[in-house]
């Protein structure tokens, strides 16, 4: 029998794509440790774990790094022996438009997130530039467009299933405009409602955004 790779997940826990990686691997039930990137705004890839775009996630097994949350989350299930598992469904298992534009609208909103978030929180730059202007009239389309297709979309995705990728990315987003406001939720009923049923599971009781210490 050959021995479990060691998994690592280097990240922050008031990031809500460490926080898809770090929900898919609880939902696995696999063992991974966990390594806090101390400053947002360091420019040292080391503080990354290597990561050369000087993003967060990364997923070390053993040690070799993978990035890309969406690549992560799939590697995961591979690693758990679940990657043709139906019941753990994953965008590239989608083959439904409205599931693959709703998976597409939330991937965008969680970037556009990182963009105001990044831009105008931490770096407090002005918030006038048609640059952010964009971005939030972009992350408010796509809100605006998921709320009332939710329920569309939850319908369509492959049943039964244990948890699909589109609703632990979805719950992440919401939380974290939650956690960190940029925009409003007011006109997000659904989305709200669909993220506090989700936030019961124990994945999401075990991973909540906060601010890890400096
Ligand atoms: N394409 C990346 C995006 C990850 C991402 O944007 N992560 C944010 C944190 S939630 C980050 O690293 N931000 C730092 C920065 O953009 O400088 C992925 O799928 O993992």
């Amino acid at each position: 029998m050959t021995a479990r790779p060691r998994l690592r997940i280097t990240g922050r826990s008031s990031s809500h794509f460490t926080r898809v990686v770090r929900m898919v691997a609880h939902e696995l039930a696999l063992p991974t440790e966990y390594k806090v990137l101390a400053d947002i705004m360091s420019t040292d890839t080391a503080h990354y774990s290597g990561h050369p775009a000087l993003k967060i996630p990364t997923l070390h097994v053993d040690d070799r790094p993978l990035w890309g949350t969406e690549v992560i989350t799939r590697r995961l299930a591979a690693l758990a022996g679940r990657e043709r598992d139906p019941r753990v469904v994953l965008p590239h298992h989608l083959h439904d438009d409205l599931c693959l534009n709703a998976q597409e609208l939330v991937w965008h909103a969680m970037g556009a997130q990182v963009t105001l978030v990044l831009g105008l929180r931490v770096s407090k730059l002005p918030a006038d530039n048609v640059f952010f202007t964009k971005a939030r009239l972009g992350l408010e389309g796509a809100l605006a467009w998921l709320d009332p297709h939710l329920d569309a979309v939850l319908d369509a995705l492959p049943a039964p299933r244990d948890w699909s990728l589109f609703e632990i990315t979805t719950f992440c987003l919401v939380e974290h405009l939650v956690f960190r406001p940029s925009v409003s939720l007011e006109g997000a009923p659904r989305l709200r409602a669909f993220a506090k049923e989700y936030g019961l599971r124990a994945s999401a009781q075990h991973t909540p955004f906060f601010f890890d210490p400096a």
